[in-house]
């Protein structure tokens, strides 16, 4: 994982009413933290290491325009020691070319898995090691490594690509449409040594300079949460360091609930459970913390307003 400790939980609802069990549930937003992004929109790309190619910023965006075929040129940025996370990018390719992500590159800028745009209408998959490429279980555009998407030629197209220990997903949309809620590509690593670790990049093929430059843009990299056992989290009141209850079997729902383009997960306790338990303690005002708690995935808190309105109902 990247980091845990800036993860953002927001529970909700922020004011506990201990004598009224109203209501059945406390709801939890797990929003991971933003580990790297450029828009580029300060004109520079200072933090990103071309390795071949040229690039350069330009109207805020980032461009390839030199003309290279295998082994693509390539730019990285980030943190070598990174394992698990996910990467989200705009690409623009000119004409009908290729342009991509890379993922968990190492510092030679030769080791990586590349996910990425292909010429005709494709989201390819292939996986290099030390300069040599190697195409996902032995199989050259195997099917389940290069799946048809749609025509991309000179439109603003997000992919997004998932790493989270051997398993490698992605997928592709157009700017202008909607986010498939399934992934193109998913792939466990079956091989002896999976890259576990390493940085971000893009990566650009041509085979003619009418297929450049290509473009990108907006390159975000989160926290990867989706490896969250979720009927393993627990709320626990912070300051007592006591657990207060599970979460609800069945409640963790992956998606985007602040449409903020991070996706997040929702988790329910119960709400009488923790109310009683607070009420227990002889708690019946003023703020209290919970911390959300996933096998030290999260740890992550947030306060709520205890009140005791009215006369006890339960
Ligand atoms: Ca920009
Ligand atoms: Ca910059
Ligand atoms: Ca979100």
């Amino acid at each position: 994982m990247v980091s845990v400790n800036a993860i953002e939980v927001d529970i909700a609802p922020a004011t506990l009413n201990v004598n009224n069990n109203a209501g059945e549930c406390i709801t939890a937003y797990i929003e991971p933290s933003v580990v790297f992004n450029d828009n580029f929109d300060d004109g520079d790309a200072l933090g990103w290491q071309v390795i071949l190619g040229t690039w350069q910023v330009l109207n805020y965006e980032y461009e390839q325009i030199a003309n290279w075929y295998i082994p693509g040129a390539r730019s990285f940025a980030g943190d070598t020691a990174w394992t698990d996370y996910v990467l989200v990018a705009k690409v623009k390719i000119t004409d009908d070319g290729w342009g991509g992500l890379l993922l968990r590159g190492n510092a030679a800028g030769n080791t990586y898995y590349e996910l990425y745009l292909q010429r005709g209408g494709y989201l390819q998959l292939t996986k290099t090691v030390a300069g040599s490429r190697t195409w996902p279980g032995g199989v050259w555009n195997g099917p389940q490594f290069r799946v048809y998407v749609g025509s991309f030629a000179d439109q603003w197209w997000y992919i997004r690509a998932d790493v989270n220990g051997n398993n490698i997903r992605g997928k592709a949309w157009p700017v202008s449409g909607s986010e498939p809620a399934t992934w193109h590509i998913n792939w466990d690593d079956p091989e002896a040594a999976p890259i576990l670790n390493g940085r971000i990049g893009l990566i650009t093929f041509s085979w003619s300079t009418t297929q450049l430059p290509v473009y990108f843009d907006d390159v975000l990299v989160t926290e990867d949460i989706n490896g969250i056992n979720v009927d393993t989290i627990e709320l626990w009141h912070t300051a007592h360091n006591h657990k207060i209850t599970d979460v609800i079997p069945g409640s963790g729902l992956f998606g985007d609930h602040d449409g903020d383009g991070i996706p997040d997960l929702t988790i329910k306790f119960d709400r009488a459970t923790v109310a009683n338990h607070l009420r227990g303690e002889g708690i019946t005002s003023g703020d209290v913390e919970l911390t959300i708690k996933a096998q030290g995935f999260v740890d992550g808190s947030d306060s709520v307003r205890v009140i005791a309105k009215g006369k006890a109902t339960f």
